[in-house]
Parts: C-alpha cells; sequence; structure tokens
C-alpha cells in the first residue's frame, strides 16, 4: 500500500498531459492540475485512454452536484418523480445486490483465506485490463474527490472515484465530503485510494447487459478497487463497502479499526449522552436501532482509533445508503417522515414508481398502484415466467439520503476526534439462542462469544437464499479482505493499547416463541438500549448467568414503564431471558467447528468458549436444559 507502487493501467510512459489536455475542458484540465500530482494525473489519461470516455467532468465543489443530477435525469439513470428531488434508479433484475462471488480480494498468487473470496492479483488486473476496454465508449465521465471521514481529521482517508454513471457519482456526492481541497492542498504527499466503475454496455432498459462479466477487484496492495458491469451500490459507489474493505486493511495494518457498526448516542440521567457502536448484519434492525437512539453519528460504518487511550469512533459518511422494505409509520415514524418530504433529496432504488409519479414501497399504508419497478412494467398481479407473484418493490430496495436532514443528527458528526466509545453492541436474526440482550463480563469474553460468534439468517442484501442461519462474525464477513483470525487478534491487540475499553453487549430483536410469533415488540429495543446505557456507567445492577450479564426484572419494569409506559410481565421476562443451554451449547460446536479451520484463530478463541461451555454444562446439571433468569444470583 506505499504510494510508489502504484499499479499502471498502460504500462509504456506517453505524453498523458497530451491526453489531459484533448480530452478535458479547459476549466476541467485546470482543476485537475492544480492537484499538483503527476500519478493522478497519468492514472486519468490511462482511464482515458483504455476505457475511451467521450467526456470527463470533474466534482470538486458543491456547485457540480447539480451538474449531475441534471445528467443522471438525462441519461435515465434516474427517472423523475412528483417532486423534484425525489428520483428513482432501477440496478436491473440481475443487479439488485452484492454480488458475493465476483467480488474478490487480489492477493499476490491467489493466496488462499478461510472464507474470504481471494483471486490472483496478476490474473486479476489482467482481466480487468481487458474489460476495461473502450468499456466507458462515448459516455461521460464523472471523476470526484472525497473525504472518508470528517475534514482535517487524523481519522479520515482519502479517495478518488472514477465513474461513467452519474446514478453512482450522485449518490456520492450525497454520502461522502468532498473534499478537493484536501487534495489541492496536500498533493502530491496524498496517500488516496482508487476506484473504477463503469456499468457497462446497457440493455434497453438501462440495465447493464453483461452480468456474467460483473467483477469487483479489490487491490489492497495497490489501494485501487475495479468494479464493472455492475450498477447495484453496494458494488459501485466506491467509498461504501469497496472503499471499506481498504479501510479494514489500512486498520490492520496501522492497529486500528474499520468496523461495520453505526455509532450513535443515547441519553441516560442528567441528559448524560453515552456512545454506542452496533454491527448487525444487512436487514438486521441496525437502522432502526440507528434511529431508536437519541443521536445518530453514522448508520452504517465506523472508524476507531484511541484518542488519549479512549477508544473514538467518527463516521466516515455523510449520508445513508438504507434499506427501505418495511419502514413505515408506525414503526418507524422518523425515519419514514424524512422519506415522504418533497424537501428532502432522495434517490430511491428499487421501489415502485407509479403512473402517477409516486414512490411505492412496503410499509407505505396505500396499496400499490400500477407502475414500473426492478423488473420492468408492473401491476398489481403481476407474475414472473416461474408463475410467482412479483413484488412491487424489491426486498433490497434502498434510498439515498443525506444525514443532515436527521433531526437527531448528533452535533459532533463532524468532530475530528470523533465520539467516546461507551459501548458496542452486536446483534444478528436469531430465532432461538441469545436473549434479546446481554452483556460480555469483559472485551475478551465479548469480542469472542458475541463478535466474533455472531449468526444471522440471511437477507435479501446479498443475491442468495434466505432465512438460511450463517456465520457472520462483526457483521463483517462480507467485507473482510484480511483473515478473520486476524481481525480478532487485531481487537486483542487494540484493547492492549486501550487505557479502557468499551463495554460489549449482544442484542436480539429476533427471539420467536414456540408458535415461531417474534416475542418482542419493534420498539421494545428503545428498553434496552436505556439498559445498556445505565450498565456503561454501573447504574444498574446485572444477573450472572454463564452467558453473560443480563437485566434485572425489576429494572426492566421501571424502564418499560417509564420510556414505553408499558407493563412488562415475569412472564415475558422468563420467556424472553430463559436461558436456552442445547441451543447454547449447539452454537458454541457450531462456532468451534468453524474457527477449527481458521489457521491463525488466536487460541485464546478455544479457551474461551470452553470455559462458556463449561459454565453452561455445570447449570444443565444442576437445573436442566431451560433456566429460568430467576435462578441466577445479582452481581
Ligand atoms: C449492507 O448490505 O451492509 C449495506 C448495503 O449497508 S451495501 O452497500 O449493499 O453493502
Ligand atoms: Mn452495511
Amino acid at each position: 500500500m506505499t504510494k510508489t507502487s502504484r499499479v499502471r493501467l498502460i504500462e509504456e510512459d506517453y505524453d498523458y498531459i497530451a491526453i489531459l489536455e484533448k480530452h478535458l475542458e479547459k476549466n476541467m484540465l485546470e482543476k485537475l492540475l492544480r492537484i499538483r500530482d503527476p500519478e493522478l494525473h497519468r492514472w486519468i489519461a490511462d482511464v482515458i485512454r483504455i476505457a475511451k470516455p467521450a467526456k470527463v467532468y470533474l466534482i470538486t465543489s458543491e456547485e457540480d452536484f447539480e451538474y449531475v443530477r441534471q445528467a443522471a435525469l438525462r441519461n435515465r439513470e434516474e427517472l423523475p418523480t412528483r417532486y423534484s428531488k425525489h428520483t428513482v434508479h432501477f440496478d436491473g433484475p440481475r443487479d439488485l445486490a452484492r454480488d458475493r462471488k465476483n467480488t474478490r480480494i487480489l492477493l499476490p498468487g491467489g493466496e488462499k483465506i478461510p472464507f474470504i473470496n481471494t483471486y490472483d492479483r496478476d490474473k486479476g488486473l489482467e482481466e480487468i485490463k481487458e474489460l476495461l476496454k473502450d468499456i466507458m465508449h462515448g459516455r461521460e465521465v464523472f471523476i470526484g474527490f472525497y473525504c472518508f471521514g470528517p475534514k482535517k481529521s487524523p481519522f479520515t482517508l482519502h479517495a478518488v472515484q472514477i465513474t461513467d454513471s452519474a446514478y453512482v457519482a450522485h449518490n456520492e456526492n450525497i454520502l461522502y465530503r468532498v473534499c478537493y481541497d484536501e487534495f489541492v492542498e496536500k498533493a502530491p504527499n496524498l496517500h488516496y485510494a482508487r476506484f473504477i466503475h463503469s456499468a457497462g454496455e446497457k440493455d434497453e432498459n438501462g440495465w447493464s447487459k453483461n452480468i456474467d462479466k460483473r467483477r469487483i477487484y479489490i487491490d489492497l496492495h495497490d489501494y485501487t478497487v475495479y468494479s464493472v458491469n455492475t450498477q447495484y451500490g453496494g458494488n459501485t459507489i466506491g467509498l461504501k463497502k469497496l472503499m471499506f474493505r481498504l479501510c479494514i486493511y489500512k486498520g490492520y495494518l496501522e492497529g486500528w479499526l474499520c468496523e461495520h457498526m453505526f455509532i450513535t448516542g443515547i441519553r441516560g440521567p442528567g441528559d448524560r449522552l453515552t456512545y454506542f457502536t452496533g454491527a448487525f448484519p444487512a436487514g438486521c434492525g441496525k437502522t432502526s436501532t440507528a434511529f431508536m437512539s437519541d443521536t445518530i453519528v453514522g448508520d452504517d460504518l465506523a472508524i476507531i482509533k484511541l484518542v488519549d487511550g479512549i477508544p473514538h469512533a467518527v463516521n466516515p459518511e455523510i449520508g445513508m445508503f438504507g434499506i427501505i422494505d418495511g419502514v413505515n409509520p408506525h414503526d418507524d415514524p422518523v425515519l419514514y417522515k424524512l422519506l415522504i418530504d418533497p424537501n428532502n433529496e432522495i434517490i430511491f432504488s428499487n421501489v415502485l414508481l407509479t403512473e402517477d409519479g409516486e414512490v411505492w414501497w412496503h410499509g407505505k399504508e396505500t396499496p400499490p398502484k400500477p407502475g414500473i419497478n426492478y423488473a420492468g412494467k408492473w401491476w398489481p398481479g403481476k407474475k414472473d415466467e416461474t408463475g410467482r407473484e412479483i413484488r412491487p418493490s424489491h426486498p433490497n430496495a434502498r434510498f439515498t439520503i443525506s444525514l443532515r436532514v436527521l433531526p437527531s443528527l448528533d452535533p459532533r458528526v463532524d468532530d475530528p476526534l470523533g465520539v467516546p466509545v461507551g459501548a458496542m453492541m452486536f446483534g444478528g436474526r436469531d430465532p432461538d439462542t441469545w436473549p434479546p440482550v446481554e452483556e460480555a463480563f469483559d472485551w475478551v469474553h465479548g469480542i469472542i462469544t458475541k463478535a466474533a460468534a455472531l449468526e444471522s439468517e440471511k437477507t435479501a442484501a446479498i443475491l442468495e437464499k434466505v432465512g438460511v442461519r450463517e456465520f457472520n462474525p462483526f457483521a463483517i464477513l462480507d467485507f473482510l479482505p484480511i483473515s478473520i483470525g486476524k481481525f480478532i487478534q487485531l481487537h486483542l491487540d487494540f484493547a492492549e493499547k486501550a487505557a479502557k475499553t468499551p463495554k460489549i453487549f449482544s442484542v436480539n430483536y429476533f427471539l420467536k416463541d414456540e408458535q415461531g410469533r417474534y416475542i418482542a415488540d419493534k420498539v421494545d429495543k428503545k428498553v434496552w438500549l436505556k439498559w445498556m446505557e445505565l450498565r456503561v456507567h454501573d447504574d444498574v445492577g446485572a444477573i450472572k448467568t454463564p452467558t453473560g450479564l443480563i437485566p434485572i426484572y425489576q429494572d426492566l419494569v421501571r424502564l418499560f414503564k417509564q420510556y414505553l409506559d408499558k407493563e412488562y410481565s415475569e412472564q415475558r421476562y422468563e420467556k424472553e431471558f430463559t436461558l436456552r443451554i442445547p441451543q447454547q451449547l449447539a452454537k458454541i460446536e457450531r462456532i468451534w467447528s468453524i474457527y477449527e479451520q481458521i489457521p491463525d484463530t488466536p487460541r485464546i478463541l478455544f479457551e474461551t468458549l470452553r470455559q462458556q461451555k463449561q459454565r453452561l454444562k455445570q447449570v444443565q446439571d444442576k437445573w436442566g436444559n431451560y433456566v429460568s433468569p430467576f435462578k441466577f444470583d445479582r452481581c
């Protein structure tokens, strides 16, 4: 990842300034040359020569945003709605989610890492160079200069995006801070990530045609990502999940954390604000937890570093690319209101655009009217070729919106030193094992039995079957560019350097009863959040079980009354917090056998699991398989 070894798309030397002079309008060229970095100039000239765009537009300030918005409408990547600030984009029926199979980490010799999709770097680069040939033919390309984090911050990384999609550029302009000025100021000493994206050839609907040649290649050592023949945001928006992978790797090399976590503030007594980060696989309550918190710093990613020995978190983004499916006025009143407000700039993707120009998704209160959706023209009852009804709006339909419009935006969102992390939470879709909330005994116990052991049922954010329970440590597995063993070790080492470590909690909103119904209401998470906040400050006691610390019944009664005006019965408490020993033991077996296949798993992981198993067995011998929380002692 050193600055001297950047990959060239064209090997031989040539007069790259002449190429730039030929293809860039005078003001664009001036903007580019103001960044005194010959390597950058040469890279852009290489892209022009190899991919052959017709026109180049540099996004350097907010004034350029309008140009990009108009370009997206002009080229039909976005369609207008009744509201001038709302637009709709369709990715195409085969391009609606992240493509795990074709997203590859390029490593020399194709080094194999368990659970990570790696590929021979030389072969990958050769393949991608071939795919890039003429791929932008006749199109306008957009080049953006972004900060991944607040301006003038020691946390912040930098990136340049080249894309032939106005939709992708439009997203980035909403989601990230344009920081051309920092490029001008710091060049040529700025080490920046590079992203090249092309939607590739498109069909008459505007969908990427060569899906079989969809490739997302991550060149860690060159700090560069290539993405071709796709449009879905998770595959294409460079600073989103592509940058995230580079960020994790940089953090690994330098000893800090880049996490798939929201950052929120939760208020406690006396208006105290405690910051939490939270990791959840996509579609498992991450966004709703963020909105249930009192303030929001970020909803998806966090860079965590030590500031005077205390872990602090920064949100590298300034917008949300969130799941819209299910967002409704009852459960998500704040978010719903933001999404129907004509004054907010919003890009909707893969929703239903009705004939009267309204945007419809599952969660709207009126039934859907005919219109167009991710699969073309849509009408109520429309079926696909297999006879199945086509959903009006796709389960992975999304919205892009600036965080600046959030009423609960935390005032420290742009703080260059971030916010102190009081606690981290980890949650997945788990019908039968974890209780709704539980605190780990300490950092190591939490990293191993909560973070590294996270599992979840699959959701629609990936192109695979939903409903199957899968291993997803730290909710980050899809994005890890290094072995999970090394990633765990990084967390253990990070804590060694810290003066204080955040508390770690697990949460589970998806626990079901014997009839398969969810036990908790969606709003109940408010109580779990408030309980965790109190625990961070040792303001309430807890009950010690073999797997962690759970709430005392009376504290929950009080919190349910205070925050939700609800009664909380002993019966429900028992149902939710009963220790389910067979399920807990089965989980340990599953997790153990996975880590056995990962050679660099820290040994302490097995020791921690072994101890947990032993504690569970002891209780099982004494009280049987299912143990009421009332049986355990307070601590
Ligand atoms: C996720 O799936 O975790 C997301 C959306 O946040 S994506 O950009 O597809 O990764
Ligand atoms: Mn995410």
